[in-house]
């Protein structure tokens, strides 16, 4: 008999649900009005596939008695209770490295978009304001500008590498400096905000980076300043970010996660500054397809008594 799985959203390409569906009995959670009775019915299954957003806390794990492995299509760790999974034995893969570079050239491509006014400029287009004789305002060039990650782990690098042909100049922030590191280290964030043309943010989530980036990083970023993020909405203080940009004391933000998905601010949908992406730096059929492998070769190794080819980091818990 197959092992059951429950799968709480519909993986990118078809291939890797038809991967899914023919090794395991799944139960489909997407598909379903009432969970509670779609979790009843799931009381036998012994793995769980989620995602870097959706995660899995202690609660969801409570309701799945015969629960042994989670697969996690993604690399953020923040949304899965470890401890909960440590405590009950259960096994957790993730998705690290094979999302690096489509979350990267989605990080430029909203520098690029947002400093080139692409999003404003197409809707300048379409809603005839072209046609009736006004200019869009200048954009402003990323060639030689420095950069600032809060964060400096695979991603962040990864961005700065591909900004590096723009003669950018790269800062990071990390709790401690890195070894072998070209980029220059800042240990105070809003002291690299202040420095920087563009903050962006590529750390994990989580309790250690809630709101780091609030009304004083932003202020210090200032009024021609860049925030994008590609990372977590929880590094940001929603609010603060708000008021910065209703103030003008920042210049912009490019915008692809959010501190309540799907929920965005509403006060950001009338802003031209502003881009909103919804949640989609891994979302190129190429990524997704490669993440979806490893999701189903860290299912394959746990029920095949292997180890997992991308176990979670467990150190600390
Ligand atoms: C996606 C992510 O949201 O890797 C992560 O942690 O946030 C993203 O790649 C998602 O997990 C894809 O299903």
């Amino acid at each position: 008999m197959k092992p059951e799985v429950v799968v709480l959203s519909r993986l990118g390409p078809p291939a890797v649900m038809d991967a899914l569906e023919e090794a395991y009995e799944l139960h489909r959670l997407w598909e379903t009005e009432d969970r509670e009775a779609a979790l009843d019915a799931a009381s036998s299954a012994r793995g769980l596939v989620t995602t870097g957003s959706i995660g899995a806390d202690a609660a969801l794990m409570d309701a799945l008695p015969a629960l042994e492995m989670i697969s996690i299509n993604g690399v953020g760790l923040d949304a899965v209770d470890l401890q909960a999974a440590k405590a009950r034995g259960i096994a957790v893969g993730y998705t690290p490295g094979v999302l690096t570079e489509g979350v990267a050239d989605m990080a430029v491509a909203l520098i690029l978009a947002a400093s080139r006014r692409l999003v404003e400029g197409d809707r300048f287009v379409r809603d005839g304001t072209w046609a009736e004789g006004e200019k869009l305002a200048l954009g402003w060039s990323i060639r030689g500008k420095v950069v600032g990650f809060l964060g400096f782990g695979r991603i962040g690098r990864e961005i700065s590498r591909l900004l590096s042909v723009f003669d950018v100049r790269p800062l990071y922030h990390e709790p401690e400096a890195i070894e072998g590191v070209t980029a220059d280290y800042r240990g105070d964030l809003v002291e690299m905000a202040q420095e920087s043309d563009v903050l962006v943010i590529c750390c994990a989530g989580g309790a250690a980076t809630e709101n780091l980036v609030n009304a004083g990083v932003l202020a210090a970023l200032g009024s021609s300043g860049l925030l994008v993020n590609i990372a977590r909405g929880s590094v940001v203080h929603e609010p603060d970010l708000v008021a910065a940009l209703q103030a003008g004391h920042l210049g912009g933000a490019a915008l692809d996660v959010f501190a309540d998905e799907p929920r965005v601010p509403g006060d950001l949908y009338d802003m031209n500054n502003v881009i909103l992406t919804p949640h989609i730096a891994s979302a190129t059929t190429e990524t997704r397809m490669a993440m979806g492998q490893l999701v189903v070769e860290n299912l394959a190794a746990y029920f095949s008594g292997a180890p997992l080819k991308t176990p979670a980091p467990m150190i600390g818990l």
